[in-house]
């Protein structure tokens, strides 16, 4: 799957890209009905929201699931990965689906992922990409993604360590650094059907709020970074960080 020029420019100048329903329902399908029992499981890679015991983020899950195991393979994953990149070896850093399920996912403070990437994790470069399925429609009311759009431009802001806000410790941008990214680049929050595609660079500054509707919101989320610009601070578990940097291959490749 290629992206096209437009595309690769429209990421360039707002550092994210959104692909819409590149899923199909019954891929999503597929991928929902793994959650519940991977959700039940009592391990560290299933954070719980700081006011409840329901899962906020589930991670590890290629190795915890052959379906996750195929799907960071994905060429619609793998090949704008590189496309964006210029690099052919890629390694997957974090696979996880966050959760913000009906009336009690709570959320994500302001935040770029190379902050925490690079305090850490040692990554040396913000070249890693995140990418986002919708496993469930995103509307407004639900805890969409919040992008500032743009923000990805000037480098890395000022950040904090966040332990206290969510259960899941974060380094965090404060207001007044949030202040005039957004009121340069606005805000905006790209919703759509389940099954649509976000990427997003590792400088770009988002958040979400808590999802105080009726409807559940899930998403997955896969890491991907260059090998050549692995971690080299192993503080954190595997399941945050992974450490096998061998390359992915495609699972078009491996057929
Ligand atoms: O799930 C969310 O709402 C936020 C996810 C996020 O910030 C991330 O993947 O870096």
């Amino acid at each position: 799957m290629k992206l096209t020029n437009d595309q690769l420019e429209a990421y360039e100048r707002d550092g994210f890209l959104v692909l819409p329903e590149l899923f199909s329902v019954d891929e999503v399908a597929a991928i929902n009905a793994r959650l519940p029992e991977l959700f039940a499981q009592r391990c560290p890679e299933n954070f719980r929201e700081r006011s409840s015991d329901v899962v906020r983020t589930a991670m590890g899950l290629h190795l915890r699931d052959d379906l996750f195991a195929d799907l960071v393979r994905d060429p619609r994953f793998v090949e704008p990965a590189t496309q964006i990149t210029g690099e052919t070896a890629m390694y997957v850093q974090q696979v996880k689906v966050n959760a913000k399920e009906a009336f009690t996912g709570e959320q994500w403070q302001w935040h770029y992922d190379f902050a925490t990437h690079h305090h850490e994790d040692g990554v040396p470069l913000p070249l890693a990409l995140n990418m986002h399925i919708f496993l469930d429609e995103m509307t407004e009311f639900n805890g969409p993604l919040i992008f500032i759009p743009g923000s990805h431009s000037d480098g890395p802001a000022p950040t904090s360590l966040d332990t206290v806000t969510t259960s899941y410790p974060l380094w965090t941008v404060g207001n007044d650094v949030v202040r005039p990214l957004a009121d340069r680049g606005g805000l905006v929050a790209p919703k759509g059907p389940a099954g649509t595609v976000l990427i997003f660079g590792d400088l770009l500054v988002h958040g979400s709020s808590a999802n105080m509707s009726p409807w559940s919101r899930r998403i997955f989320s896969l890491i991907i970074n260059p090998v050549s610009n692995h971690q080299t601070t192993m503080q954190r578990p595997d399941h945050q960080h992974h450490r096998d940097f061998t390359p992915v291959a495609t699972l078009a490749a491996t057929v």
